[in-house]
């Protein structure tokens, strides 16, 4: 049996909304409690608690970003990337041309400070260092530097939801602060059920979750704000393989969201790109999965998910209850993450019936 995803998600064709995996939709940790009655006895089956979903990912676009830039802090506002940067003598706070990549205004740090996580909050904007527990806050639209403060611990996330500024320093620990005295107000200690996450580095509030990068991996982790609690993972492996890097590039570092358009943005440190990317909840019973397929223009988007270290046919068949599988791209390599290829409709033969084999037809 070569079919690995079968026709499942494959319709016959007509213009119609895809069926597209919803973006950061939550998934509930579904708790179990079958309780069964037999006899008159009761006979409990133990409270499981399912595994932390895992995420995968499709790069939507990709925009060019400053290789000499060793993001510490990233933020999406108004249509404009604002950018922290980090290192002894080259930090800076910039706001960028998010389709170009080009600087649009910046102002440097001292070059004693290493700069950290930024977040902007009613107009203002907030910066930390690394080391030097000091912090910054900046007139948004001149950059002017309108105060200083002060924390404790080291400085290295920062985001906000809508009422508190929420800090990382590198820790498992995320500090609610105060905007207006920047006093901590509580704490949460990220964890899962292998234990405290530490190192939480660059963060994004989204849709009610904290979203951290983990120093040091390609991972995004979701966290619960109230209790700390990992909701989910998200592997970012394999997104710096399709951009050409001149110089050595560091670890992811950097997510941006745009509340308004679900625009999610990542990127990282000395990174010569941005990537749009685009959640999925990361298959786990098959080894291929064709996820949507719709017409876009005058072509047949097909997006599918395949394992990393397999080769897939990508086929097409009007009667697949009888065979008649047409190859339309060969030897697929999987990369565990989700692709979109494109087809024109003439070159399905007016098959509109999709499948990822392991092997091409007999
Ligand atoms: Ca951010």
């Amino acid at each position: 049996m070569s079919s690995i995803s079968g026709f499942k998600c494959g319709h016959r064709i007509r213009p119609q909304p895809s069926r597209k995996a919803v973006p950061f939709r939550n998934r509930p940790i579904v708790i179990i409690l079958a309780v069964l009655a037999t006899c008159g006895h009761l006979f409990e089956i133990p409270l499981a608690a399912s595994p932390v979903p895992k995420y995968t990912y499709r790069i939507v676009e990709t925009f060019h970003h400053d290789s000499d830039a060793f993001t510490q802090g990233f933020v999406f506002h108004n249509g404009f990337f604002y950018e922290g940067t980090g290192r002894y003598g080259e930090s800076t706070l910039r706001r960028v041309e998010p389709t170009t990549g080009k600087v649009l205004q910046s102002v440097s740090l001292a070059d004693d400070l290493f700069g950290e996580g930024i977040a902007i909050f009613k107009d203002k904007i907030y910066q930390l260092t690394w080391r030097s527990h000091v912090g910054f806050v900046y007139d948004l639209k001149t950059f002017e530097r309108i105060r200083t403060f002060h924390y404790p611990t080291e400085g290295w996330g920062l985001t906000h939801d809508g009422t508190d500024l929420i800090m990382s320093d590198g820790t498992a620990g995320l500090f609610f602060l105060d905007p207006e005295t920047l006093e901590e107000k509580r704490r949460i200690r990220a964890h899962g059920p292998s234990g405290t996450i530490n190192q939480l580095n660059e963060l994004e509030w989204i849709q009610g979750e904290i979203f951290a990068n983990v120093w040091q991996t390609d991972q995004i982790v979701r966290i619960n704000p109230e209790t700390g609690e990992l909701t989910g993972r998200i592997l970012l492996d394999g997104l710096l393989d399709s951009v050409k890097l001149n110089e050595p590039a560091d670890v992811l570092n950097g997510i941006a969201y745009a509340p308004d358009s679900g625009r999610l943005f990542v990127t990282g440190k000395w990174w010569p790109a941005v990537f749009e990317i685009e959640l999925f909840p990361k298959p786990s019973d098959d080894q291929a999965r064709i996820l949507t397929w719709q017409l876009q223009g005058d072509r047949f988007a097909i997006t599918f998910y395949a394992k990393d270290g397999f080769t897939y046919w990508l086929q097409a068949s009007s009667t697949p209850w009888k065979g008649g599988w047409k190859d339309l791209q060969a030897r697929l390599a999987g990369n565990d993450h989700v692709t979109t290829l494109t087809v024109p409709p003439t070159s399905t033969g007016h098959n509109y019936f999709f499948r990822l084999a392991k092997r091409p037809p007999r």
